[in-house]
């Protein structure tokens, strides 16, 4: 089949075609799909003005390729399987056939509700078959859907339906998390207060919770659904179209919308899929994210479907109502690949094995990692105990804006290392830059993570701010899109990530800016100032520590510890728990030059408990602030 890679030799020649002849080698890869009309052009791009289209011309519509295309061969074929938070209730699974035909159903539903072709959808749902449905739903009719988080606060979610001036937004009643039960509803219901665009909300019934229906806005999925027909003629897109929008964290305060484009998201979704973790047509694949984050949208709805896989969706926690749970599931569905986070893995560990023993794990074949650096100990322990020691890893480094993986090994065909994301993809040429924006030649070096070649599913633009898009990614250094991580590359030409050279930490695989944090605890009356850094955390991989500077004329010495709590509570309401701070130290100053700007380095040191060797501070306006913040550090 075109596009297989079966060994090293495949791969290094995909590489070097991919490398000497790009266009042809997409070209080639993008012949596997259905065009309603194919491409006049494979590529055109300029990083220093920034602006990418690949197989410019061609139309299509990806839910054809997702699902029409596999009607004939795979229309019995389960689709989706959907495992409940509650192990007692009843799962439910979707052959690709009755996929199709409720992705329709649905698709008519947003049609009679006037979404039409460019609209902007939001999507703020537990996960549910109705989510995926809903995307593709989405992408059915044209319109561009932007997933949100469940986990979200509503001032979060009413930012992000702001930003994109959505028109509809889908939600339910309430979700199910573990032991909690959330209400989704009023949540909404808060963030529309300040949206003049949203029209129509739709709520599914989920958790059956009393909610308000605004009349005249709210319908009932169902009630909509009753109405509709499971015949939708898919709207033609073209290859440039926006699929999707997708809100991540920077460096600056605000989320930034990152926006991808139709086809070649889908080509590079599918060819990554297939060959990362060596996809076999009768695997069953479970990847463990949420829809709300761009894992779940590239591999557990695009990728696997444009492979007529079997992907498999969990709506709960790995801990509940045990801590066997994820392993439980794979027995239950004798899940051959496995997709999850090393937060999830470090988190299981600390369980003890007693968990794993239980189950048998003999389906499983590959195991993946994805969205944070993997510690040896945990890449060690999901090896042996989770892979019996036969189950290569693939530890898949990406990003929301590469939309597809970008270095990772082939699973069984890369020899492996602990920690190593090991080797690009073919069609990604990384490079690693100095701090001048030199190349770094040979091996065993260290820089900052460069790609200077466009690849299909790139990032073409930050929501109605193309600007932001350019100054983000291709201003620090001309000419190459900035992946904002260090790395290195080993005497074997392996690249293993180090971690975020700018101001974004990673709690728990997800991407949060320190400004984001920061601009939420000075929401608080009492705060000043504020600095947020990231610390070494044994089961989040970085954990938030905030030094705040309090109003010494409306807060007394007592009430301190009452401060932290506030402080955490209004992170949590402006942002959503992910994003709560670990620890909070309220200090009297922060160590900032004699220009005003904070060096972060000496809290990020002080923070780490490392604090013998702070570097030079005789810069700073008041070096006496850094002993005092030592003295009161956590
Ligand atoms: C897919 C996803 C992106 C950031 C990225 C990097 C970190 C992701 C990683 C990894 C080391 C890996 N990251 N995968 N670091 N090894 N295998 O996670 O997207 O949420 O946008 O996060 O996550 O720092 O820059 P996103």
């Amino acid at each position: 089949m075109i596009g297989r890679i079966r060994n090293l030799e495949d791969y290094t020649v995909a590489y070097r075609t991919s490398v000497n002849e790009p266009e042809a080698f997409w070209a080639q890869q993008a012949e596997s799909f259905y065009w309603r009309k194919k491409w006049d052009k494979v590529l055109d791009w300029d990083f220093e003005d920034y602006n990418v289209n690949w197989f410019k011309g061609g139309k299509l519509n990806i839910t054809e390729n997702c699902l029409d295309r596999h009607l004939l061969e795979r229309g019995d074929k389960t689709a989706i399987i959907w495992e409940p938070n509650d192990p007692k209730e009843p799962n439910r699974t979707f052959t690709y056939k009755e996929l199709h035909s409720e992705v329709c159903k649905f698709a008519n539903v947003l049609q009679n509700n006037g979404v039409v072709k460019g609209d902007r959808v939001c999507i703020y749902m537990p996960m549910v078959p109705e989510l995926t449905i809903a995307v593709l739903a989405c992408a059915r009719i044209g319109a561009i859907h932007s997933v949100i988080f469940a986990g979200f606060s509503a001032s979060s979610l009413s930012s992000r339906v702001q930003d994109a001036e959505a028109k509809i937004v889908l939600t339910s009643d309430g979700a199910y998390r573990g032991a909690k039960t959330l209400d989704l509803k009023p949540i909404v219901d808060e963030a529309l207060e300040f949206s003049d665009s949203v029209e129509k909300v739709l709520v599914l019934q989920r958790t059956q919770a009393e909610i308000n229906m605004q009349e005249g806005r709210d319908l009932w999925w169902h009630e909509e659904l009753a109405k509709a027909d499971d015949q939708n003629a898919a709207v033609e897109t073209d290859s440039e179209d926006p699929l999707f929008i997708l809100y991540t964290s920077g460096s600056t305060g605000k989320p930034k919308g990152v926006v991808h484009t139709t086809g070649g998201y889908m080509v590079y979704t599918w060819y990554s899929f297939l060959n990362v973790f060596q996809y076999e047509e009768n695997d069953v694949y479970w990847c463990t994210a949420d829809i709300g984050w761009i894992t779940g949208h590239s591999y557990i709805v695009y990728g696997p479907l444009l492979a007529g896989a079997t992907s498999l969706m969990f709506e709960g926690v790995p801990t509940y109502p045990d801590a066997g749970r994820f392993w439980r599931i794979c027995d239950k569905y004798q899940v051959n690949i496995f997709y999850t986070a090393p937060t999830a893995i470090r988190a299981l560990m600390a369980y003890g094995l007693e968990h794993v023993e239980l189950y048998d794990l003999k389906s499983l074949r590959v195991l993946g990692t994805v969205g944070e650096p993997i510690n040896s100990e945990a890449w060690h322990w999901y090896h042996d105990h989770i892979g019996k020691n036969k189950c290569p890893i693939v530890d898949t480094w990406w990003q929301t804006e590469t939309g597809g993986i970008m270095i990772s090994p082939m699973a069984g065909i890369t020899p492996t290392k602990p920690t190593y994301a090991t080797l690009p993809l073919p069609g990604i040429q990384p490079v690693l830059l100095d701090s001048e924006g030199k190349e770094i030649e040979g091996k065993g070096v260290e820089g900052n993570l460069c790609i200077k070649f466009p690849w299909p599913s790139m990032i073409r633009t930050t929501y109605g701010d193309h600007e932001r898009c350019k100054q983000t990614y291709f201003s620090t250094y001309k000419g190459y899109y900035f992946t904002g991580d260090g790395c290195k590359r080993d005497e074997d030409g392996y690249y293993r990530i180090l971690g975020r050279v700018d101001d974004v930490i990673n709690v728990s695989g997800h991407r949060l800016g320190t400004a984001e944090i920061e601009n939420a605890i000075n929401l608080h009356s009492a705060v000043v100032e504020s600095a947020v850094v990231g610390y070494p955390h044994e089961i989040k991989g970085q954990g938030i520590y905030a030094y705040v500077i309090c109003d010494g004329d409306m807060v007394e010495a007592s009430d301190l510890e009452d401060i932290k709590k506030e402080v955490i509570a209004t992170v949590n309401k402006a942002i959503g728990p992910i994003a709560k701070p670990d620890k909070v130290q309220i200090v009297r100053g922060l160590p900032k030059t004699r220009s005003g700007k904070i060096m972060r380095r000496i809290l990020r040191k002080i923070a780490e408990g490392d604090t013998n060797n702070l570097g030079d501070t005789s810069t700073l306006l008041d070096p006496s602030i850094v002993e005092s913040i030592k003295e009161g550090a956590q």
